[in-house]
């Protein structure tokens, strides 16, 4: 399949990839009848339209959804999970084309998509099929008075909003835990990214979901997305998306009382102690640098290291970073692939700029690379202090900054030093000092030793104004469930 995808063009693919609304089991155009143009990143060029959705389509959507919910929430949970089983038997099916055409929406290495994007899908419809099987429920006894327990039940339509870093990745991450549990939903992927969206209807479709359990609305994030977020009938909302964004989709949803789970930025920190295993610290900092282009939440973009190897470490971290090759995200070859849009590529330019302004020296890259596209050379700054703006704000492309540390103390104050909290990489052979730091570092997650291994069943989510709430495992089944006490007097 990838073989005869990539021989054709983006031109001859102008017939099929006009992306049409999923409602009620049924491929619709939009009420306005009006397209968003969807942009290749890699190239520049215009790959095909998605609907230009507005409150009329996700009112449909909503009403599609409701109406599925009686029916679907008695559904026995063992037949739930069958079909959330079917799903992702049918995403491992189509992975070749899946990976593909997530390359080229999103301009990701397509080894990555292989490696990360594709295989998450598969496994978060896994993991939530068979993870509602093995429930229990809490019993509280009062003396010899009464017994309590908790029932769960689901909420009813769910309003599911996700990003184009990782499309189908984190559209799943919220659409298998959701209806698992017996909601029904709408979910709104973003306008940048919406090829493995409409995939994902069809593999919906094709594996026997009743019509109106998963509906998918596209278009742009002020309409079609505001729409969602403040929609009468939508009692819970799950977000992943930029920290003004979520802003947003708290204020529509807090006059209806909704319950919110808000997926952020981050600024994350990458702490690197003089006893650390350095030839384990430097690729692996590569990989949380750089990876998807800087492009995951996830990524430490703030590199910190004990004065007494910073010399040492920067000459080998940039070292390496010269050798990644950034190019045709449809190469498997490719380390780095382009920038998600225009506008994007103008605001990580802009940072580059910026860190020059606050007197930064940009030790390896630093520009545009020549060619068509939205390609960014990986970016390496040293000498900001943590006040500067470029170790503020979220940069979210291949641009990292590495800063000396003198103590443990200092270290910590380093890490905390922004408005964000979401993950943290600390490295270090002393294992005390890995729990204590750990326990310091003010962010949702903190990976000691590594990057990015991730458990399905861990809470993930963000301190700060890097979110709200937690998603994963449980935590993912309580938020898409409400809680009722029973008791019984005996
Ligand atoms: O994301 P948006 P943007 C960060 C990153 C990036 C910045 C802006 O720093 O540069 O955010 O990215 C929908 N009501 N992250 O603007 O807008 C939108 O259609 C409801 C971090 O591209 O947050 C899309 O589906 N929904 C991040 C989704 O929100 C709205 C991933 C996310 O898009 C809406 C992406 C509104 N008013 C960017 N406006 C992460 N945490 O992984 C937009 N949307």
């Amino acid at each position: 399949m990838t073989t005869a995808i990539k021989g054709s063009t983006v031109a001859a693919m102008r017939d099929v990839v006009r992306v049409p609304n999923y409602i009620g089991g049924e491929f619709v155009a939009p009420a306005s009848g009006r397209y968003i143009d969807n942009i290749c990143p890699s190239t520049g060029e215009w790959m095909g339209e998605i609907p230009d959705s507005d409150d009329r389509d996700v009112d449909a959507a909503v009403q599609a959804a409701e109406k599925a919910f009686p029916a679907w929430s008695r559904t026995l949970a063992s037949e739930r999970s069958r079909l959330l089983l079917k799903i992702a038997d049918l995403i491992e099916q189509n992975f070749e084309m899946l990976a593909y055409f997530e390359s080229l929406d999103s301009g990701k290495p397509i080894s990555l998509a292989k490696r990360l994007d594709i295989p998450r899908a598969m496994a978060n419809f896994r993991f939530f099929a068979t993870a509602i099987l093995h429930q229990a429920s809490e019993a509280y006894m009062t003396d010899a008075a009464a017994l309590n327990y908790t029932l769960r039940r689901p909420l009813g339509v769910a309003g599911l909003i996700s990003p184009w870093n990782l499309p189908l990745y984190l559209l799943t991450w919220k659409i298998a835990p959701a209806i698992a549990v017996g909601n029904t939903c709408v979910a709104k992927p973003s306008e940048l990214t919406p090829i493995t969206a409409k995939m994902l209807s069809k593999i919906v479709a094709d594996a026997g979901l009743p019509p109106g359990v998963v509906n998918i609305v596209h278009g742009a994030g002020p309409k079609a997305g505001a729409a969602l977020a403040a929609h009468p009938n939508v009692p819970v909302i799950s977000f992943t998306g930029g920290t003004a964004t979520g802003a947003k989709v708290a204020a529509a949803a807090a006059p209806r009382f909704k319950k919110i789970s808000l997926e952020l930025g981050g600024k994350n920190p990458n702490v690197i102690f003089a006893d650390a295993d350095v030839e384990q610290a430097i690729p692996t900092s590569i990989q949380s640098s750089f990876a998807n282009q800087g492009e995951i939440c996830l990524c430490g973009s703030r590199i910190f290291v004990e004065r007494s190897i910073y010399k040492q470490f920067v000459e080998r971290f940039v070292e390496a970073t010269k050798r990644l090759r950034v190019g045709d995200p449809l190469e498997e070859s490719t380390d780095v692939g382009a920038l998600i849009s225009e506008a994007h590529l103008k605001k990580v330019l802009g940072y580059i700029d910026l860190a020059r302004s606050e007197g930064g020296t940009i030790v390896t890259g630093g520009h545009r690379i020549d060619r068509s596209g939205y390609f960014v050379e990986p970016t390496v700054i040293t000498g900001l202090t943590c006040d500067c703006r470029v170790l503020q704000e979220e940069i979210f492309g291949p641009v990292v900054t590495i800063t000396p540390f003198d103590s443990e103390e200092e270290a910590i104050s380093f890490t905390n030093s922004t408005r964000y909290g979401l993950s943290a990489s600390v490295w270090t052979r002393d294992l005390q000092r890995a729990h204590r730091v750990a326990a310091a570092i003010d962010s949702g997650t903190v990976w000691i030793n590594c990057w990015l291994l991730r458990d399905l069943r861990v809470p993930f989510g963000g301190m700060k104004e890097s979110g709200v709430g937690r998603e994963g495992g449980v935590d993912s089944l309580r938020f898409f469930t409400e809680e009722k006490n029973v008791c019984v007097k005996l």
